[in-house]
């Protein structure tokens, strides 16, 4: 009897702690899974709600509605126009008086020349760049009535998976949606808790005006060709395919329809071809393409898809984690908590957006694809705002500044192959309007690889294009050590190289080689006046692609002469100047306006992504870059707050830089366009309208906050803003291949980890001293790590008229350990 009871009360003690561990987790598992979930109460009625998928090739918009749904698709080579590049004849003699104009200094001639040269409209023979076009949109018309219950609606970033979930008269509906990997197809799958009940029609609907609609063997087809576009003619012809597979009931077919009925679940799977095989070649079957692309996906279930797709999605997701905390805001959908964020702490909205920036790198740049454009490939219209093409007087460039730090270096490749295409195309720019060697482009590209000057002479004339973009070659070897990579691309990088060399002018005053004519991007420094000669960003632009090449030539042991050459032509750049308001001067003369709040901050290049601007090395030019910073004011375009995130990191100022992220996740407006960014509720960034880089150039910001890797270390928790009380980020790459894990608590570094994939000399800045059995010794003299050495940089001038004060910052402490290949290191503080 004894017994008995206390078995019971033991049972009973079981049963109460399984009981309360199911209660707990129950409670907590929502939480947890929305922590990388964008989810919402409500479908989607605006497409800046709808939820992007997305496998680099094919990308689609979720809309999650109920009786009706809505899956916008897009092909990345469904562009209007076709092959040719956009080079005016006759254009190298004014742009030879242009450049005397300019050193002259008659400036309004020489812009008026520029706009004379290059028109506003695209002159006969010249596009302007071709417009990025949707491919349509998948319809689900239900034909249903009733009361919605539970509805969810939500984008899985852990797992690259969209949801649908609701009740209607009792019976549950899921919708899940992948835009697989492996695939390379779309798939639906609609389900049901009670059999047969599925209902719907499908269809298609397209902007397009010319395209043939119908359906042959129970599947669905689009077919058109792509737009027309300023004289040239629209040569992409594209097949959209739907398969439906069902389960029970029947599928019985329209002209332009196919109706399912009664059926238990349904798989859709969707296929997009066009007959585009590179900038050059349209020779390809879209027909025959999809029809092998169908062949490999149709046999296969949508579990055994869904699983092969999140793997390998996974592979590159999962190496990064980031942990700032969480707050009870995690139980509320995305808008909401959008909405609350400036008053309401919200750590968790901050990481999520970090990862999301990540999930729509490896959705929109996938191995193998186009290179994300403005919209990375998300675009519901035939003629989208800048025509989503490439624009890279720093938007396509901030598209790419997390692939590296955050880990999906293979998310970069499409941009090095393009890159590679416009060394081609951009042989005749550089030989036709410049009489110059090597190749150039100029403010835009498209999928034709254009690389004449677009929008005008007073945009358009801005030929540093291969300068900044061919940055990241360089870049991606600093982070991966990778030698074949650079022997690959070293041509591309020394063709830029070889223009500057053949382009950069004396100017009259202090006998400076400079690249004339150009501008500070978009900005003036006289009304409508732009065109200058010796930018300081061009400068600087210059210094680094002289810089890349001399460091690649002697890691590939190659091009001595030509190495000394470019170090000869260094020497005498103009050097960067500080000019009467404590700027730094973002023209060769002093005329920065103090109250200029141009969304571009083109000349803070030098700081980031460039690294020429150090606390350390140069203070006086990181206070100039910091005032310049002060002075533009904090609330712009997305993309603008995007890089003031990073700016502010390199600044090493954490709070504010935790500001800019606050500006940039405001809501922002449906309808807006103009110069006030934020971020809509599917999270795309508003430049307004959307624009991806605000996205991409947030998450690479967030990253720069936590380590930093220039000026000779890697710089733990350079800018973490007061409010990141605590928290831990896992797998963030530094220059050199260091794979880099920190906890942190109170600003201090509680745990380090270190996975070095190169080896060598490991120089850390520390804010507090670390324990470790690994010996750590102080720091002297420069980084013996190759990755790490600093550019040496002309002593800046400083106008007399500018009063500096010095800055204080916070050095940290420099320790250095020696690493080996594959090895780990793991420190504790002490
Ligand atoms: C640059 C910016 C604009 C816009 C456009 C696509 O020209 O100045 O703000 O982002 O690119």
């Amino acid at each position: 009897m004894h017994n008995d009871k206390n078995n019971f009360m033991k049972r009973a003690h079981v049963f109460f702690i399984l009981f309360w561990l199911f209660v707990t987790t129950a409670a907590s598992a929502q939480p947890k899974d929305n922590l990388l979930c964008l989810w919402y109460d409500k479908p989607a009625t605006n497409w800046n709600e709808a939820l992007p998928i997305g496998n680099g090739k094919l990308a689609a918009m979720i809309f999650g509605g109920t009786f009706t749904d809505e899956i916008q698709l897009n092909e990345e080579t469904i562009w209007a126009g076709g092959p040719g590049n956009n080079i005016l004849p006759n254009v190298f003699e004014p742009i030879v008086e242009i450049r005397k104009l300019i050193f002259e200094g008659k400036y309004k001639e020489a812009q008026d020349l520029s706009n004379k040269t290059f028109p506003r409209a695209a002159p006969p023979g010249a596009s302007y760049g071709m417009q990025y076009q949707t491919a349509g949109s998948l319809l689900i018309n239900t034909n249903q009535k009733g009361e919605i219950k539970n509805y969810r609606r939500q984008l899985d970033i852990a797992t690259s998976v969209a949801t649908t979930t609701f009740e209607i008269d009792g019976v549950k509906f899921k919708r899940e949606y992948i835009a697989s990997i492996p695939g390379k197809v779309i798939v639906l799958r609609l389900t049901a808790d009670k059999p047969r009940s599925i209902n719907f029609d499908l269809g298609m609907k397209t902007p397009f005006r010319d395209y043939e609609k119908y359906t042959k063997n129970g599947q669905l087809y689009l077919t058109g060709l792509s737009s027309s576009s300023e004289g040239k003619k629209g040569k992409v012809r594209y097949q959209v395919r739907i398969v439906p597979k069902i389960e029970e009931g029947t599928v019985s077919a329209g002209d332009s329809l196919l109706k399912i009925s009664n059926a238990t679940s349904v798989t859709i799977y969707i296929s997009i071809a066009t007959n585009f095989v590179n900038y050059k070649n349209l020779s390809a079957n879209p027909d025959e393409r999809n029809t092998t692309t169908l062949k490999n996906v149709t046999g296969k279930s949508f579990d055994a898809l869904k699983a092969a797709h999140t793997g390998a999605y996974k592979k590159y997701f999962d190496r990064v984690k980031l942990d700032l905390g969480t707050t009870s805001s995690v139980n509320k959908t995305i808008d909401v908590r959008l909405k609350e964020f400036a008053t309401n702490y919200d750590p968790a909205l901050v990481s999520l957006y970090f990862q999301f920036g990540r999930y729509l790198l490896i959705s929109s740049s996938f191995p193998g694809s186009q290179p994300a454009n403005l919209q990375g490939k998300w675009n519901h219209s035939l003629n989208p705002p800048w025509d989503s093409k490439y624009t890279v007087n720093i938007n396509t460039e901030m598209n790419y500044w997390p692939a590296e730090v955050t880990a999906l270096p293979e998310m970069h490749r499409p941009l090095f192959k393009m890159l590679e295409e416009l060394s081609v195309t951009g042989s005749e720019s550089a030989s036709k309007m410049y009489r110059a060697r090597g190749w150039n482009f100029h403010h835009n590209t498209d999928l034709w690889r254009i690389t004449g000057p677009v929008d005008g002479g007073f945009y358009g004339m801005w030929p540093m294009g291969g300068a900044w973009l061919s940055q990241h070659i360089f870049q991606h070897y600093l982070y991966t050590g990778d030698k074949n990579f650079l022997k690959r691309y070293y041509d591309v990088l020394k063709g830029v190289a070889m223009f500057y060399v053949d382009v950069l002018q004396e100017e009259p005053t202090h006998k400076w080689l400079v690249v004339t004519p150009s501008m500070s991007p978009e900005n003036t420094y006289m009304s409508d006046v732009g065109i200058s000669a010796g930018t300081t960003m061009d400068n600087q632009l210059v210094f680094d692609v002289f810089f890349n090449v001399i460091r690649s030539a002697a890691v590939l042991r190659t091009d001595k002469k030509f190495s000394d050459t470019l170090q000869n032509l260094i020497s005498r750049l103009p050097p960067m100047q500080v000019g009467q308001h404590g700027q730094l001067q973002e023209w060769l003369n002093d005329w920065d306006r103090k109250d200029d709040k141009h969304r571009h901050v083109s000349h803070l290049y030098g700081l980031y992504p460039a690294a020429q601007i150090s606390p350390f090395t140069n203070p006086e030019l990181f206070e100039a870059a910091k005032n310049s910073l002060v002075n533009r004011g904090d609330k712009s375009t997305g993309w603008s707050m995007g890089w003031k995130v990073n700016l502010w990191a390199r600044l090493l100022d954490g709070d504010r830089a935790y500001k800019l992220i606050s500006d940039q996740l405001s809501p922002a407006s449906m309808e807006a366009s103009g110069q006030n960014g934020g971020t809509y509720p599917n999270l795309f960034d508003a430049h307004p309208p959307f624009q991806i880089d605000g996205n991409f150039g947030c998450t690479s910001g967030i990253a720069e906050m936590l380590m930093q890797s220039h000026n000779g270390a890697i710089h733990l928790l350079p800018a973490i803003p007061v409010v990141w009380k605590s928290g831990s980020v896992k797998g963030l790459i530094a220059r050199g291949g260091f794979v880099v894990d920190v906890k942190w608590n109170d600003g201090h570094v509680t745990y380090l980890k270190i996975k070095s994939a190169l080896g060598g000399n490991c120089r850390l800045r520390l804010p507090n001293i670390l324990a470790s059995k690994t010996v750590l010794t102080q720091a002297n003299g420069a980084n013996k790590n190759p990755f790490y050495q600093v550019p040496e940089i002309k002593t800046p001038l400083i106008s007399k008229k500018a009063s500096l004060g010095g800055i204080k910052i916070n050095e940290g402490m420099l320790f250095d350990f020696d690493t080996k290949a594959g090895s780990v290191y793991e420190f504790v503080q002490k």
